[in-house]
């Protein structure tokens, strides 16, 4: 039995909170807050499940940090401030944590939130919290509020129905629920048909609550701020009439206003267990019906239905003769992601991605979900027409780009790429070391031609340049031509690579003038210099030029765009980095030890002093 001369909440109370329940926790700030609490309600966090940190939270506008321990001993020993346990613990741990909290003596109430916890082990923790004169709300409850003082975990949910329901100041009048979602109704009912809430407890909805109605009227009793009680029971148990004996020996005396839930139980012909686990009448008693007739015969009122509820406790109240100034509540900020949520505020996005989407059920590459990419065999060259040209390319195109990356991959540890890559593996680097020193070589000179090669070939021909005059300018200028001459390859020594994609392109394009127009240079220059032939990075820079003019999807300015930007370079980039992971896992694989230039292959030609 409760003391009651002892209130359960005030407007200094300080609780611990055991699991990490931000959502719940931050509403409990924020009710202190617009309750103008000086100080936040909650002191510290147990979570054994991790290791002693500080959780950020906001009082008001302030960030605050509350402290989470891994173990209430700890937490209790260095906030002995704390008089309440809020527990969410699962059902599992709720009655060992209970337990362990009850040997604390600082403790003196401790809400049980968890669902499901046997009767034998909810009799055994009440037990010893009457021993050690703990008050224990729940197990099965959202908790209780006291306005102006202490709101429990979840209850009254968010800050706006908090706001809406007068939650932020105390009322009047007092209640008992058992379930958590009807207090919750009730707190509106009262804010409207009376002056609000003056303290609600929702008991909980198991066959044994750790305190009962009556324990809580007779606190709200010789409370001398209730002025009218509210009781909100259901069918099952014999509650209410502990509460009729009470009116009957003058122990309650403030008026009530009552009503029992599940008047409906009698339309069945067999026992109905509703919601809670408690809410199934054993016996005839036990029945709403039964139980509003009793409350009603002992002097409290009793509506005709839950609809008249608010009618009654309206009736009731107007009889009281109640003064009190109101107050309004000092603004909390909106949290960011709720405001977002609700669509009052926008916010431009740092970031704007338009190739793919992982937030839903399934990874998707340009609207196209990756089950299809894999379904309808798009490969390599389909996933790359999606992520770059964000549009799926004819199945012609995407095989040549497929195509690009083998011939591309490799051509020899001789080439500057792969020969900086062994390097750099040799000297011990990491992967991802060794290949990026590999791809920084790639330049003008070595695979990086291929974007210029095709703004150059398709500017050429645009203008209508005779390919002879291009090597002409070029010449007279004094610039190379991109995509034309290799260190080894030659009209003597042909580049299987250009004449695979040569073939390749020539059979199967609808129309290839720039790729045409490319060739045409390269027989003017190998007339020059036998090496100055069409090399990899020119042939396939003049493809993805007729590629991009005449597969009907991009337009020329799109198509101009995307060479701009260095899409066709990375084509050289992506096929040639298979290689360069190659050449590292080779040096790796071999062991080969540091490499150093011999000095016989270096000039010294340093000026003697
Ligand atoms: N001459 C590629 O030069 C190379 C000329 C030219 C007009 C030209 C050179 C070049 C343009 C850039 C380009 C990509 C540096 C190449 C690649 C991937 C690779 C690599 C691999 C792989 C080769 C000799 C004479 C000189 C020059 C003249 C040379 N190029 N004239 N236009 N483009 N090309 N890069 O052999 O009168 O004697 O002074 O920069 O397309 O990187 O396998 O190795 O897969 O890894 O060193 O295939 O052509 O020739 O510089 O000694 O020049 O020809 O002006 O004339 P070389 P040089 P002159 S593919």
């Amino acid at each position: 039995p409760l003391s009651t001369a002892r209130p359960l909440f005030t407007d200094r109370t300080k609780a611990i909170i055991w699991g990490m329940q931000n959502r719940a926790i931050q509403g409990m700030l924020d009710f202190d807050y617009i309750c103008r609490r000086s100080e936040p309600s909650v002191v510290a966090i147990v979570y054994p499940f991790t290791v002693d940190h500080k959780q950020k939270y906001y009082f008001g506008n302030k960030e605050v940090f509350i402290p989470v321990f891994s173990d209430m001993d700890v937490a209790m020993r260095k906030h002995q401030e704390a008089t309440v346990l809020v527990t969410f613990a699962s059902l599992r741990s709720a009655y060992d944590s209970t337990i362990q909290a009850m040997q604390h003596p600082q403790i003196n109430t401790i809400v049980i939130i968890a669902e499901g916890i046997p009767e034998n082990m909810t009799r055994k923790l009440i037990k010893v919290a009457d021993q050690r004169g703990v008050t224990i709300i729940g197990p099965a409850t959202v908790g209780g509020i006291k306005p102006g003082c202490f709101k429990i975990g979840n209850t009254a949910g968010m800050i706006d129905n908090i706001i809406d329901s007068k939650l932020y100041r105390p009322g009047s009048v007092a209640y008992v629920s058992r379930s958590g979602g009807m207090s919750n109704e009730l707190n509106n009912i009262l804010s409207k048909e009376a002056d609000g809430v003056c303290e609600g407890v929702a008991i909980g909805g198991d066959r044994y609550p750790g305190t009962t109605f009556l324990d809580h009227l007779l606190r709200f009793e010789a409370d001398p701020n209730v002025k009218m009680l509210v009781v909100l029971g259901e069918v099952g148990g014999v509650e209410e009439y502990h509460i009729c004996r009470a009116i009957r020996d003058k122990l309650i005396t403030k008026p009530m206003v009552a009503w029992c839930i599940g008047t409906c139980s009698d339309m069945f012909s067999s026992e109905v267990q509703f919601g809670h686990a408690g809410s199934l009448a054993g016996s005839t008693l036990e029945k709403a019906a039964a139980k509003n007739a009793a409350l009603k015969s002992f002097g409290v009122t009793v509506p005709e239905s839950f609809d008249s509820l608010g009618k009654a406790v309206h009736q009731v109240y107007q009889k009281l003769i109640i003064v009190k100034e109101e107050v309004d509540p000092p603004k909390v900020p909106m949290d960011y992601d709720w405001a977002r949520k609700l669509g009052i505020i926008r916010k431009p996005a740092a970031f704007i991605s338009t190739i793919c989407d992982e937030r839903g059920q399934e990874l998707s590459y340009c609207g196209v979900p990756i089950s299809q990419v894999l379904e309808r065999g798009l490969g390599v060259g389909g996933t790359v027409s999606l992520l770059w040209f964000q549009r799926e390319l004819p199945s012609w195109a995407c095989r040549f780009i497929e195509l690009v990356l083998i011939v591309t991959a490799d051509h020899g540890p001789a080439v500057s790429g792969a020969h900086n890559t062994m390097v750099t593996a040799r000297a011990g680097k990491d992967l991802i070391s060794s290949v990026v020193s590999g791809l920084l070589t790639i330049g003008d000179r070595f695979g990086g031609a291929l974007d210029r090669a095709a703004a150059d070939f398709c500017a050429a021909y645009d203008k209508g340049q005779h390919p002879q005059e291009f090597v002409n300018e070029k010449r007279a200028k004094g610039e190379l031509i991109m995509g034309i001459g290799h260190r080894v390859k030659s009209i003597n020594n042909p580049d299987s690579r250009v004449r695979e994609l040569k073939s390749y392109v020539t059979s199967r394009w609808p129309a290839w003038p720039v790729t045409r127009y490319a060739l045409d240079v390269e027989s003017i220059t190998t007339r020059k210099k036998p090496n100055l032939i069409l090399n990899v990075d020119g042939i396939v820079a003049a493809a993805m030029v007729d590629l991009f003019r005449h597969c009907q999807l991009f337009t020329q300015e799109e198509g101009n765009n995307y060479i701009q930007m260095g899409a066709i370079n990375a084509l050289f980039v992506l096929g040639r980095t298979i290689g360069l992971v190659g050449h590292y896992l080779d040096q790796k694989r071999m062991k080969q030890p540091l490499y150093r230039h011999p000095w016989d292959d270096i000039t010294y030609m340093a000026p003697n002093n």
